[in-house]
């Protein structure tokens, strides 16, 4: 039989497991990335692993999340990553240099690579082939050392592109419709993998975008195969040599199969508070609208931004409206100065930010109180702007020019003839902003810089045989890790200080979190479904972890944050019948007994709820033998202390 284009690249980097969908699978890691609000924990697990370089073939460390430097605490990360990074054989994109994922895209990914990322959207490399997963920082330290990354083995979704995306119509509108099609859980375990003729009229940034935003289906990753215009962007790049040609083959077979007609599809936009909340903009109507933010790793290559310059040129963003604009790197604001488009901008009005995530992580421009905002961001969960009333509607870039002109919700079709942008023959290439590591010998001389904000990890302890406390917290459906451990301004500086993270962990959903499970000593989490979904911050496990959290009993689990529960030695389980969730109130107290034999033996996980005198049976199945056996040491370190 067939393979398709995933399940190659996965067989060409297998060392452990078998290909068989659910089952653990071990994967050699090519490359990894970090970004700065994730990297700097990476990097203290990395140097806790003792080893001196880099065994990865690339790894590369961005500075993009954290560049509003309202005090000492990020200029100092930046520092420490600067030089750990120097020191220990990894490339160092500096502040300025561009948002990772676009960056990586350009200078650094290669086709038929693996790819680790600490963060979500690392799934953008499959825009060129790669086999590119979001993992938690633990994960990509351990990679950087040479070690195997596990996944469960994803179930093969094929997606088919018919025909060609209409005027005014974007990558971004196909993305949304996917998400419209499976909602956020719909990716769940599947490697989303496209086709059809309607490849062939996508370019690498809109395929890239495309992936990208896979992350909001909960895919393990999305990829296109790299053909004739992948070649023509590497090529673009200055990087023809990287280039391969991988194709599914013609009998591979796929676990499902979904058709897109690109030529029937019409702008859309997710409302709030879901990525998967789609709708037309002709259903939705005009909307008034207060702010319109363009940028972010789905939405800033330089086609993107040439459209926008195009729409805005001549004209003036309406009076209600705060526009601002972040290029997604420094080689797309360079050509936007180049050539006039940038001028375009700033003379119709649009507050040209630096080439980094910004508002997309509510890092400033967070709009006003019940604000609406557009943005051609990737996620409109509740409180991420900053603005917790705000609504945040995702949109492409073509939607969210034209409505910054008119100050309403506007179906770009209505502006007239679509600007035809054409991919450049030659980017701009000057990689000054890449800092390359030490050699071996000079690394020994480098020294590592540490500000005070860099806090001890939490402990960890092996599971114990009797866990008895309370469900502190209650939580229904689709919960985020910006519910668990929101970012912002105020507390995305403090990544490397769990401690007082800790203070805002839940703040979304419940303020006195903090207080009540420390008053308790500890306690449970009751979850819904996909539990965890959204970004990789290994945060969301290690703070819970402090705050004396024992289990996360859900109905269902996102992929990344069970494997980062996991790493911090907090015990994941699901409900074996799912009404049983409702049986529990908050507060009802609890008790896993025997759980530490029981987890050994692979018999069957009881809990008791002492309040009601009732018994639920739980499923341990989705953990793997390594899993179980890392949750007995208290999480990943101690498990690879012991094992060494
Ligand atoms: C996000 O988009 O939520 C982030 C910020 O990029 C995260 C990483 C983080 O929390 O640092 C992600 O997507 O993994
Ligand atoms: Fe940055 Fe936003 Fe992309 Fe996350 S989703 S990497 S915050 S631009």
């Amino acid at each position: 039989m067939g393979l398709t284009i995933a399940q190659k690249l996965i067989k060409a980097h297998l060392v452990e497991g078998n290909m068989t969908p659910g089952e653990e699978i071990g994967l050699k890691i090519d490359q990894t990335l970090t970004q700065d609000a994730t990297g700097t924990m990476a990097y203290l697990e990395f140097e806790a692993i003792g080893v001196d370089r880099v065994k990865t073939e690339k790894s590369v460390a961005y500075i993009d999340h954290n560049t509003l430097q309202t005090g000492f605490e990020n200029a100092d990360d930046h520092r420490y990553i600067q030089t750990v990074t120097k020191k220990h054989g990894i490339y160092f994109s500096r502040p300025g240099n561009g948002i990772c994922h676009q960056v990586h895209l350009e200078r650094f990914g290669i086709p038929g690579k693996t790819l680790i990322g600490s963060d979500s959207h690392t799934p953008t490399g499959g825009g060129i082939g790669m086999l590119a997963m979001g993992a938690g920082g633990l994960d990509v330290a351990v990679a950087m050392g040479g070690g195997t990354y596990y996944i469960p083995m994803p179930k093969m979704t094929r997606i088919n592109l018919h025909g060609y995306l209409k005027p005014w119509v974007s990558a971004k509108d196909v993305i949304l419709e996917v998400l419209r099609i499976m909602s956020v859980k719909g990716g769940v375990g599947k490697i989303i993998e496209y086709g059809g003729d309607g490849v062939k009229t996508l370019s690498v940034p809109e395929r890239a975008t495309i992936t990208n935003m896979g992350a909001e289906l909960g895919a393990t990753t999305s990829v296109f195969p790299s053909d004739e215009i992948t070649l023509a962007f590497l090529k673009a790049q200055g990087r023809e040599q990287d280039w391969c040609e991988i194709l599914p083959d013609a009998d591979a077979c796929y676990d499902e199969v979904i058709d897109i007609d690109l030529c029937a599809l019409t702008p859309m936009a997710a409302c709030p508070h879901m990525p998967d909340n789609v709708k037309t903009t002709d259903e939705i109507g005009a909307l008034k609208v207060d702010q319109v933010a363009i940028g972010s790793c789905t939405n800033s290559s330089y086609a993107d931004m040439m459209k926008v310059a195009a729409i805005l040129k001549g004209k003036t963003v309406a009076p209600t409206v705060s526009l601002c604009i972040a290029p997604g790197s420094k080689q797309v604001l360079n050509m936007l100065a180049l050539n006039g488009a940038l001028s375009d901008m700033i003379n119709a009005g649009a507050r040209i930010l630096e080439s980094a995530c910004g508002p997309c992580i509510g890092m400033g421009q967070s709009p006003n109180s019940k604000g609406i905002s557009l943005r051609t961001f990737n996620r409109n969960f509740e409180g991420r702007s900053g603005t917790k009333d705000a609504g945040i509607y995702l949109v492409s870039p073509e939607v969210a020019a034209a409505s910054a002109l008119t100050g309403y919700l506007t179906d770009p079709r209505q502006l007239g003839e679509c600007p035809k942008v054409e991919m450049p023959e030659k980017f701009i290439v000057n990689d000054n902003m890449i800092e390359p590591p030490a050699s071996p010998e000079e690394a020994k001389d480098v020294e590592v810089l540490r500000g005070p904000n860099i806090k001890p990890f939490p402990e960890t302890r092996p599971l114990p045989q009797e866990i008895r406390a309370k469900a502190v917290l209650k939580v229904g459906d689709n919960i985020t890790t910006d519910h668990i451990m929101p970012a912002g301004a105020k507390i995305l500086p403090y990544r490397s200080n769990i401690p007082h993270l800790s203070q805002f962990c839940f703040a979304v959903c419940d303020e006195t979190f903090p207080k009540r499970i420390k008053e308790e000593g500890g306690g449970f989490i009751i979850g819904g479904s996909n539990y965890g979904q959204g970004s990789s911050r290994e945060h969301a496990a290690l703070v819970p972890l402090y705050l004396g959290v024992k289990a996360v009993i859900t109905k269902s689990f996102a992929r990344i944050h069970i494997a980062n529960l996991v790493n911090a030695g907090i015990l994941p389980f699901t409900f074996e019948n799912e009404a049983d969730f409702d049986k529990i109130d908050q507060m009802d107290e609890l008790a896993l007994e025997s759980i530490r034999s029981r987890l050994e033996n692979g018999e069957q996980i009881v809990l008791k709820n002492l309040t009601k005198g009732e018994e639920y049976k739980l499923v341990s199945a989705h953990l793997s033998e390594r899993q179980r056996k890392m949750l007995l040491c208290g999480g990943l370190l101690d498990y690879t202390r012991e094992n060494n």
